[in-house]
C-alpha cells in the first residue's frame, strides 16, 4: 500500500520503537507535522531552542539506553542541532537527528533556509543520509537506528527534503540491514583473552578504570563479578561514573584532573591497569609520560581506532565489553590483594575530598552531600559543564548505570537543563536532579518553558556562585587571579522560574538546605532551589594542565567568609 514520505518516517519510528521525539517545527518540517497527529503512539516534545532537543534527546537515550530521536527544521534549525549533535557523537551517545531540507529541485541553489547539514555535522556524526526518495525512507531509517545503537554508538542524521516528505511510496519495514562493510567486533580475540588472564592471575597491584563503554554495554554485573573475584580495586572515568556502584568496598572513585588522591595514586603505582571501555581522554591521563608509569596495559574496547591512540598499550581486546568481561570471568583465578587494597584503603583515608561543611558558609560541596543523602542515591542527577558538575560527580555516590548524566568530551555548558528533561521523559518513575550552574543554567534556561508545557518534573539545584566558577578557578590559580570575563550576572531565577509557572525558592544559609531539598522532592511538578553558594570556591583535588595525575593539588586550608557575598 502507498504511503506518504512523512507516514513512511511515523511507521519506520513506530518499528524502531520510538514513542517519544524532542523537535521543533519550521515550513519544511509542514508535512511531517501535519502528519503526526495520525500516529498518537509518537509523543513530540516541543522544545524551545533545537539545541535543547538534542541535549534532551542525548540525556533521554543516557537514561534509557534506547535511541534518542530529535528533529530541527533546514538551515537554522539544523544549525543549532549541531553542538547536540557533536555532545552525543563525543559521548558516543545513540541518536537520530532529522533534519528538514528545502524541495529537491532547490538543493544547491541558496535556497531560503538551506544549509548543508550533512556536510556540516560531516565529522560529528556516525553516518548521515540525504533521503532523495520517498521510496529509500524505510531503508534509511532501518539503517540509521542500527547504526546509531550497535557497535559505538553515536548520531545519525537523516536530512528530509520537503518533497520527500510529501511524495508517495510503498511502503514495507525491512527486516534487516544489508550493511557488509560494517562489521561489530563482539567477543575479543581469544589469545588476547588469554594473555590478559595470565597477567591478571600474575598481577600484584592490579587495578580496574572503568569508563562509559561499561554502561553502554551493559557490563555492570560481569565488572563486579570480575572486580569481587580477583579483588580488583576500580575506579571510573567521568563517564564510567555509576558503572561500578561508588558504596562497594572496592570502589575507590573517579582518577584524573579533579579525580580522587587515591585513584590518581593508584594509578601511579599499579603494576597492571585493566581499562575497561574508556579512551584514555587527556582528563583522564594527564601527562602521558607520567600516565601508570609502572603498569602493564590491557585495553578492552569495541572500536579498534580506540587501541593506541592516546597510550600505548600491552594488551588490546576490541570487542563488546560485556562478552570480553564474560570471557574473561572465565579465564581469571580467585585472589585477594589484600596489601594492595590495604594500600588504597591508607590513601582514601591520607586524601579525602575536602570537607563538605565548614559550619559558616554554604558550600557547593555541602548541597550536592546533601542532595545524595536526600535521595540515597536513588536518583538520576544531569549536570551542566563547571565546577559544578565536577562536585556532583565528586560528592554524589552514584551506584547505578545511567544515573549520572553530564557532558564529558565535548563538555558543553548549557547541557544539563534539556538533558535531565530528555532523562525524566525518559524514565519518568525516578526523581531527576539537575545540578547546574548559574553560566550553564542560562546557556539553555528558555526550556523551562517545555518543562511547564509537557509537565516534566525535574528537579533543579543552582549552584550559584556569581561566576564562571571553573574558568574563574583556573584565572585564580594560574592566572594570578586577574578574573577578566568570568565575573557573570544572572536574572533572578527564582523569579524566572515563577514566571514560567515553576515553584522555587532561595537558599542562602546552610541549616535551610535539607529542608529546601525536601520540598522540591514532595512538590508535585518542576522545582528550582536557588542555591546561593561560596563565590570563590574551588575544585579540589586538581592535577595542574600539563602535569602527571600524581602531582594532584590537594584543598588548602581557607577561611570561609559567610554569604552575603
Ligand atoms: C558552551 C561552552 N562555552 C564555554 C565553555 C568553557 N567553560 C567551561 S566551564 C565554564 C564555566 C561554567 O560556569 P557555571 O555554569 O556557572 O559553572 P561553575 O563552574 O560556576 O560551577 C566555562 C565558561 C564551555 N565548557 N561550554
Ligand atoms: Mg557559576
Amino acid at each position: 500500500m502507498k504511503k506518504t514520505g512523512a507516514q513512511i518516517i511515523c511507521e519506520s519510528m513506530i518499528a524502531e520503537g520510538v514513542d517519544v521525539m524532542f523537535g521543533f517545527p519550521g515550513g519544511v518540517l509542514l508535512p511531517f507535522y501535519d502528519t503526526l497527529p495520525q500516529y498518537p503512539q509518537i509523543r513530540h516534545i516541543l522544545v524551545r531552542h533545537e539545541q535543547g532537543a538534542a541535549h534532551a534527546a542525548d540525556g533521554y537515550a543516557r537514561a534509557t539506553g534506547k535511541v534518542g530521536v530529535c528533529m530541527a527544521t533546514s538551515g537554522p534549525g539544523a544549525t543549532n542541532l549541531v553542538t547536540g549533535i557533536a555532545n552525543a557523537y563525543l559521548d558516543s551517545v545513540p541518536m537520530v537527528a532529522l533534519t528538514g531540507q528545502v524541495a529537491r529541485s532547490f538543493i544547491g541553489k541558496d535556497a531560503f533556509q538551506e544549509i548543508d547539514i550533512t556536510g556540516i555535522t560531516l565529522p560529528i556524526t556516525k553516518h548521515s543520509y540525504v533521503a532523495m526518495d520517498a521510496g529509500d525512507l524505510a531503508g534509511i531509517f532501518k539503517e540509521a537506528f542500527h547504526l546509531a545503537r550497535t557497535g559505538r554508538p553515536g548520531p545519525v542524521l537523516i536530512d528530509l527534503p520537503k518533497d520527500t516528505q510529501t511524495d508517495q511510496a510503498d511502503f514495507s519495514y525491512p527486516e534487516k540491514v544489508n550493511l557488509p562493510g560494517y562489521k561489530v567486533p563482539t567477543r575479543g580475540h581469544p589469545t588476547q583473552l588469554k594473555n590478559a588472564a595470565r597477567l591478571i592471575n600474575e598481577a600484584k597491584k592490579p587495578l580496574i578504570i572503568a569508563g562509559r563503554g561499561v554502561i553502554i554495554s551493559g557490563a555492570s554485573e560481569e565488572l563486579k563479578q570480575f572486580a569481587e573475584t580477583c579483588q580488583i580495586p576500580v575506579i571510573s572515568t567521568l563517564l564510567g561514573i555509576g558503572s561500578f556502584p561508588e558504596d562497594h568496598m572496592l570502589s575507590y572513585g573517579m582518577a584524573g584532573m579533579h579525580g580522587t588522591g587515591c585513584a590518581n595514586k593508584a594509578l601511579d603505582s599499579t603494576d597492571l591497569l585493566i581499562a575497561v571501555g574508556m579512551r584514555f581522554d587527556d582528563r583522564v591521563t594527564g601527562k602521558i609520560a607520567g600516565f601508570a608509569p609502572n603498569a602493564k596495559i590491557i585495553h578492552i574496547d569495541l572500536d579498534p581506532a580506540e587501541i593506541g591512540k592516546n597510550v600505548s598499550v600491552n594488551v588490546p581486546i576490541v570487542g563488546d565489553v560485556k562478552a570480553v568481561l564474560q570471557g574473561l570471568n572465565k579465564l581469571i583465578e580467585k585472589k585477594e590483594h589484600v596489601d594492595w587494597i590495604t594500600q588504597l584503603d591508607e590513601w582514601l583515608k591520607l586524601h579525602p575530598l575536602g570537607n563538605v561543611d565548614d559550619g559558616a558558609g554554604l558550600l557547593p560541596q555541602y548541597i550536592v552531600n546533601q542532595l545524595y543523602e536526600a535521595t540515597r542515591g536513588d536518583a538520576i542527577t544531569v549536570t551542566g559543564v563547571g565546577q559544578h558538575q565536577m562536585w556532583a560527580a565528586q560528592y554524589y555516590l552514584h551506584t547505578e548505570p545511567g544515573s549520572f548524566i553530564t557532558s564529558g568530551g565535548l563538555g558543553t555548558m548549557g547541557f544539563g537543563l534539556p538533558a535531565a528533561m530528555g532523562a525524566k521523559v525518559g524514565r519518568p518513575e525516578k526523581t531527576v536532579w539537575c545540578i547546574d550552574g548559574d553560566g550553564s543554567l542560562q546557556m539553555t534556561i528558555q526550556e523551562l518553558a517545555t518543562l511547564v508545557q509537557d509537565n516534566i518534573a525535574v528537579k533543579i539545584a543552582v549552584l550559584n556562585n556569581g561566576y564562571l566558577g571553573m574558568v574563574r578557578q583556573w584565572q585564580d590559580l594560574f592566572y594570578e587571579k586577574r578574573y577578566i570575563a568570568t565575573p557573570i550576572s544572572c536574572p533572578d531565577f527564582v523569579r524566572v522560574a515563577e514566571a514560567y509557572g515553576i515553584s522555587g525558592m532561595r537558599v542562602t544559609r546552610r541549616e535551610d538546605v535539607p529542608g529546601a531539598i525536601q520540598q522540591a522532592m514532595t512538590h508535585d511538578g518542576p522545582f528550582l532551589i536557588d542555591f546561593m553558594v561560596e563565590p570563590e570556591e574551588n575544585v579540589f583535588p586538581m592535577v595542574p594542565p600539563g602535569a602527571s595525575n600524581i602531582e594532584f593539588i590537594e584543598q588548602p586550608k581557607k577561611e570561609v567568609s559567610a554569604w552575603p557575598r
